[in-house]
């Protein structure tokens, strides 16, 4: 079902002084910036490697307020790893054929992601505790 671990996504209150860590500290390169409302982020996305069917990175989250997903996490739990993210060929097959599963989804459709990819979540309680976060790479 997944082709690669797409990306880790990573809490945080600053976005550029953890920008500037990440590029210091393990010489990655930021590829794409967004602001995505939808999601309540601020957030960079920093190049790992290119897999099957999209590439791997981190992915850096500033919340756009306090009531946000990634706001309330940070409040509560503080910075750190938010989510993780698996590439999948067919997104909308793939929020099917889990839910059939048992497992709840937080997005009835596939919403907008980053570097336009189409993305949904998971209930992190039905998968151990991990938010999860499937990506379908948009294709060129
Ligand atoms: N990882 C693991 N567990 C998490 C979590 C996370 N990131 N966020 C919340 N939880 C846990 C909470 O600790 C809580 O557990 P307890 O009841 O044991 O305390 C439970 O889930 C419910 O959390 P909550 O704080 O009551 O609920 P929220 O209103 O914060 O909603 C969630 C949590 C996951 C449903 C919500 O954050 C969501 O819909 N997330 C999906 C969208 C998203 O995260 N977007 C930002 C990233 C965008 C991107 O990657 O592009
Ligand atoms: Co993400």
């Amino acid at each position: 079902m997944f082709t690669r671990i797409d990306h880790v996504g990573i809490a945080c209150h600053n976005l550029e002084e953890k920008i500037a860590l990440f590029e210091q500290t393990f010489e990655l390169t930021v590829v794409a910036r967004e602001i995505n409302e939808a999601q309540g982020v601020k957030e960079a996305m920093l190049h790992i490697a290119d897999g099957d069917g999209g590439g791997s990175y981190i992915q850096l989250l500033e919340p756009l307020g306090p009531d946000t997903p990634v706001g309330k996490f940070l409040a509560k739990r503080g910075e750190g790893v938010h989510h993780v993210a698996f590439g999948v060929t067919d997104v909308t097959e793939a929020m099917r054929e889990i839910e059939g599963k048992g497992v709840r989804l937080l997005d009835e459709k596939p919403r907008h992601g980053s570097m336009g990819s189409s993305i949904a979540f998971l209930h992190p309680k039905d998968v151990g505790g991990m938010l999860t976060e499937l990506v379908q790479a948009q294709t060129h």
